[in-house]
């Protein structure tokens, strides 16, 4: 079930939209939630948008999404959050989900009312299906946004009707659907806290374990007339488009040794882990972080604060805890003493908005504290890991860094790899005078296929 959001607009007219300087405008609520690519469009024949290219305009053949399913039967659901800005919550009509596994660890059966979902995260729920055909035979899944200023609403069809014909009309939404699957309202961390490894040898390293914290404040600025979101008041990505590193940080590390961007440790230490050099994150292997990421209220539109979606690249995290105000580790020991699950390593975890959450309405104070969640990392895998708000608007307007892990323990790459790969048109691309160079450094293992029938 791959959940994805649509805007009439074409891509390149909405990064420049979140990238102009002069007049800065913002992508917008969906205007549908899409289910494996299907949903039926907020439009109809008489508002088609008449001004994007064939191919993109909205057409009224659309329907929702159908999964055919069979009774006594056990479903596995594995849902994806592919959307740029939708977080989601769903639910089905007359069957219970039960979730058992989040960014890929499984969890204990842990039965839910609704899924919450966000860019970037994915779920596994089971739905066993009843021993017989229902007489009803077709079942609506509820979808709406959440944790936005505006709802928008989604469908998808659950049906035992094997020639999926006229029992449900596909080309509506059924106007009581809302009744009929009632969703809740947002909730402050969902089951966040109620999730448990299935694995229970996996155990998050203790605190005394841990040899450095580091702060990430996210809040939302204007810079040079353009809504921004920093962090730690420093930007790495985003500022201005022609700002961003322009190339790839493990490119100028491999491509220049004596001049490479390596890390300044000292400096990062006494600069509550930024580099003030090379304005990311550098750490050594061996090292147990704990990242805290705090939303404040930023100067904006009387103190903005929302949900975002936190990804790690590289190892997984240990998902620690959320709450709101400030971070305090006595915080963090109630919460995690009131709750009944235990720490789960995933890599995408919402860092909720906390009180005055825009969804809400309310105005705070610029400067306040919202939401803030703890990611504990053991820094094993030597990498440039970006580390960002999985919110594509967000991304580009600056809410992502890197954590530059274990720079001197990189491996040396094969002979002639930097000519030919890692230069800018090196031998690897080819051009109008010569084919791609290609060179194998190692032989592929051999698998076999089956029988060779
Ligand atoms: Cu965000």
């Amino acid at each position: 079930m791959l959940l994805s959001d649509g805007y009439h607009a074409l891509e390149h007219k909405i990064i420049s939209g979140l990238d102009n300087t002069s007049s800065w405008t913002w992508i917008g609520e969906p205007r549908s939630l899409l289910v494996n690519g299907h949903a039926l469009s907020m439009c109809n024949s008489s508002t088609l948008d008449t001004n994007l290219p064939s191919g993109t305009r909205c057409s009224t053949s659309c329907g929702w999404e159908t999964f055919r399913v069979r009774p006594g039967r056990k479903y596995r659901l594995r849902v994806i959050g592919a959307t740029t800005l939708s977080q989601m919550s769903l639910k089905l009509e007359g069957h219970n989900m039960t979730l058992f596994e989040a960014d890929g660890t499984y969890l204990d059966p842990l039965p839910i009312e609704n899924l919450e979902i966000a860019a970037g995260q994915r779920y596994s729920v089971l739905i066993v299906t009843p021993d017989v055909i229902p007489e009803k035979s077709s079942f609506w899944f509820n979808i709406k946004t959440i944790w936005r200023p505006v709802t928008t609403y989604g469908a998808a069809v659950w049906t035992y009707d094997t020639n999926d014909s006229t029992s449900v009309d596909k080309t509506t939404r059924p106007v009581d659907l809302n009744v009929k699957v009632a969703l809740p309202n947002e909730t402050f961390g969902w089951v966040g806290c109620d999730m448990s490894p299935f694995d229970k040898t996996k155990n998050p390293p203790s605190q005394d374990q841990v040899t450095r914290k580091i702060t990430l404040i996210g809040e939302q600025v204007v810079k040079q007339k353009s809504y921004r979101w920093d962090i730690s008041n420093t930007m790495l990505f985003g500022e201005t488009s022609s700002s961003n590193p322009q190339v790839p940080f493990l490119v100028q590390y491999y491509m220049a040794p004596e001049d490479r961007c390596t890390p300044y440790y000292a400096a990062a230490l006494a600069n509550g882990g930024l580099d003030p050099v090379n304005h990311f994150y550098p750490a050594k292997l061996g090292e147990i972080l704990d990242v805290v990421v705090q939303n404040y209220a930023g100067p904006t539109d009387q103190g903005f604060i929302e949900a975002h979606p936190w990804h790690f690249h590289g190892a997984k995290y240990w998902d620690m805890g959320a709450g709101t105000g400030n971070f305090s580790y006595e915080a963090l020991e109630e919460i995690q003493g009131s709750a009944a699950g235990s720490p789960i390593p995933r890599d995408t975890s919402i860092v909720y908005g906390g009180p005055g959450a825009s969804y809400t309405g309310a105005n705070i104070t610029s400067g306040s504290p919202g939401g803030w969640r703890l990611f504990r990392l053991s820094i094993t895998d030597p990498g440039a890991w970006v580390v960002h708000c999985h919110l594509l608007p967000h991304m580009i307007m600056g809410m992502q860094t890197m954590l530059f892990a274990g720079a001197e323990n990189l491996p040396a790459l094969p002979p002639s790899f930097v000519e030919e790969f890692l230069t800018f048109n090196g031998a690897a691309v080819g051009n109008s005078t010569y084919e791609p160079m290609h060179r194998s450094y190692f032989e592929l293992p051999v698998v076999a296929h089956g029988q060779g029938k």
